[in-house]
């Protein structure tokens, strides 16, 4: 985002720290030929054969618009732990293998609260090939097949009491491996938040994967969350941590400046960013501007959800 331009970070200046992969007791469990070729691998490739997932289900929920290139997504990207440039989590974030060791925890006003194991997440439901229309407050847009299941999944499972209101995210956060706050222009660990009925609705993705396979490093690996109908910075990266809470908790943008980035995030033509138009997008790849729809085309899914509200105030 274009809040301030910390100096351009040089690779040399990160000195990352293999903290999640122990690669030689990980490549231990792998066939010999898998194990040999790939530079990037994770447990998700290792279980799927060939590094790709297995018997994706095609969903309902997809766009038929054609999807960006996956060099596209992969070179395109906001993760600021990374990078505060577009190119720089493509490079930075490389060196960033999540391994067998990462753990998403589901906690707070829930019944039952449990550290999931990432093999656990993904076998919780089948996993789908979405095709998700994504779009930057920055005024660019792409279409990315998402693999994943609905978010609602995991939290019926913890089983939300009566408190919860509200689901609180965190991103994984290594001061070794990734920038500091200061470098950054926010605050770490990235934070975000959604309100129950929000990360309730099917749409609220937990995502695994893109284009059949793992997510790669700067797409926010081994998971992470998409919410196509609001701005991208809600889709929080490399998630570590979802607690259930009874307030609205806090969200990096807004912690870092609550004029420009409210809480709800709609994509919202009529509400323009206090810098820039939101009526327009670029679709990455493309020349022409297109108008931006109302919750991002997802309005007869989601727009229900806001009903009586003044989306202005509630940017
Ligand atoms: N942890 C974390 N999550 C993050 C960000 C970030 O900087 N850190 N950037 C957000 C923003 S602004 C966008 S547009 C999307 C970009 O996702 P993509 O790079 O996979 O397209 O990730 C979001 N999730
Ligand atoms: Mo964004």
């Amino acid at each position: 985002m274009l809040i301030k331009k910390p100096e351009d970070l040089r690779y040399s200046e990160i000195t990352p720290r293999p903290v999640y992969l122990n690669r030689r007791r990980f490549l231990a469990g792998l066939p010999v030929a898998l194990a040999g070729g790939r530079e990037l691998l994770s447990p998700i490739r290792a279980r799927a054969a060939g590094g790709r997932f297995a018997n994706l289900v095609k969903s309902p929920f997809s766009t038929t618009e054609k999807p960006n290139s996956l060099n596209d997504v992969t070179h395109y990207n906001n993760f600021y732990e990374f990078g505060t440039g577009k190119d720089q989590p493509a490079k930075l974030a490389q060196k960033f293998k999540p391994g067998p060791d990462w753990r998403v925890s589901v906690e707070g006003a829930v019944a039952k609260p449990r550290k999931f194991a990432l093999d656990e997440l993904v076998a919780l439901a089948p996993m789908e090939e979405r095709i998700y229309r994504h779009r930057c407050v920055e005024a660019w847009s792409i279409v990315v097949p998402w693999v994943g299941y609905s978010l609602s999944v995991l939290l019926k499972q913890a089983q939300p009491t009566a408190k919860a209101q509200y689901v609180a995210f965190e991103s994984y956060y290594s001061s070794s491996m990734m920038l500091s706050s200061e470098q950054a222009g926010i605050e770490f660990p990235y934070v975000e938040g959604l309100r129950l009925d929000e990360a309730m609705h099917p749409l609220a993705m937990l995502t695994f994967g893109m284009y059949g396979d793992s997510l790669p490093p700067q797409d926010g690996a081994p998971v992470r969350l998409t919410v196509p109908w609001k701005y991208g910075f809600k889709s929080i990266k490399s998630l570590v941590k979802i607690k259930l809470v009874e307030k609205q908790p806090a969200s990096t943008w807004n912690l870092t400046n609550s004029r420009e980035y409210g809480f709800y995030s709609n994509v919202n033509p009529q509400v323009d960013h206090p810098r820039w138009s939101q009526a327009s997008e670029r679709r990455l790849g493309e020349f022409f501007k297109r108008p931006t729809q109302m919750f991002n085309g997802y309005g007869n899914d989601v727009a229900s959800l806001y009903n009586g509200m003044d989306l202005k105030k509630n940017y």
